[in-house]
């Protein structure tokens, strides 16, 4: 098999199945109402990996970075008081396609527009309380991981369930 078919391979399966990593954090209204508990369950119980965690405060600045692309909005500031406001639970989840797994599980940024089911649906009303952050898109998840844990944070692990969760 020549090296260019080899290539050509990888990149069709690595567009089919991609291992991803999201940022998802259970924001200051989700910690004050004690659902840290219920949004790990749901990611467990779906079969994505927990790779880490940390409960902590947000300073001012890691605020600011993670919210960089919203600077100048109406609700900027509204946003980063509400983050900066209580503790939050940081975590970052894996799995093929966790990105778009994890939003799904998540719901639309308006709980009042999310799918029933949803977590921003089951347990939210208004944007400005929507419980909790998941990274939008691939790219997102790795800046934003890289944002909020140093590498050594990071826990490579597998699970001798995964062959039951995971096809390949
Ligand atoms: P986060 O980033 O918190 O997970 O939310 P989303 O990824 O679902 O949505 P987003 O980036 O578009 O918005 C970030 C954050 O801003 C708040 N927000 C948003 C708001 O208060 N009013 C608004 O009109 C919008 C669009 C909620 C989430």
């Amino acid at each position: 098999m020549t090296l260019s078919l080899l290539a050509m391979i990888k990149k069709i399966f690595s567009e089919e199945i991609s291992v991803e990593r999201t940022l998802v954090l259970v924001k200051p209204d989700g910690v004050q109402r004690g659902l840290i508990g219920e949004v790990i369950a749901r990611f467990e119980r779906r079969g994505l990996r927990l790779v880490a965690a940390k409960f902590m405060q947000v300073s001012q600045s890691l605020a600011e970075a993670h919210y960089a692309e919203h600077k100048g909005k109406v609700f900027y500031d509204g946003l980063i008081s509400y983050i900066t406001s209580a503790p939050v639970m940081a975590m970052v989840w894996e799995a093929n396609n966790a990105v778009a797994a994890v939003r799904q599980t998540v719901g639309s940024t308006k709980p009042a527009e999310s799918a029933p089911g949803t977590i921003r649906h089951d347990f939210g009303l208004e944007v400005g309380r929507n419980l909790i952050h998941a990274s939008d898109k691939p790219e997102t998840g790795e800046r934003e991981v890289a944002l909020w844990f140093k590498k050594e944070e990071l826990v490579d692990w597998a699970r001798d369930i995964d062959k039951w969760v995971f096809e390949k």
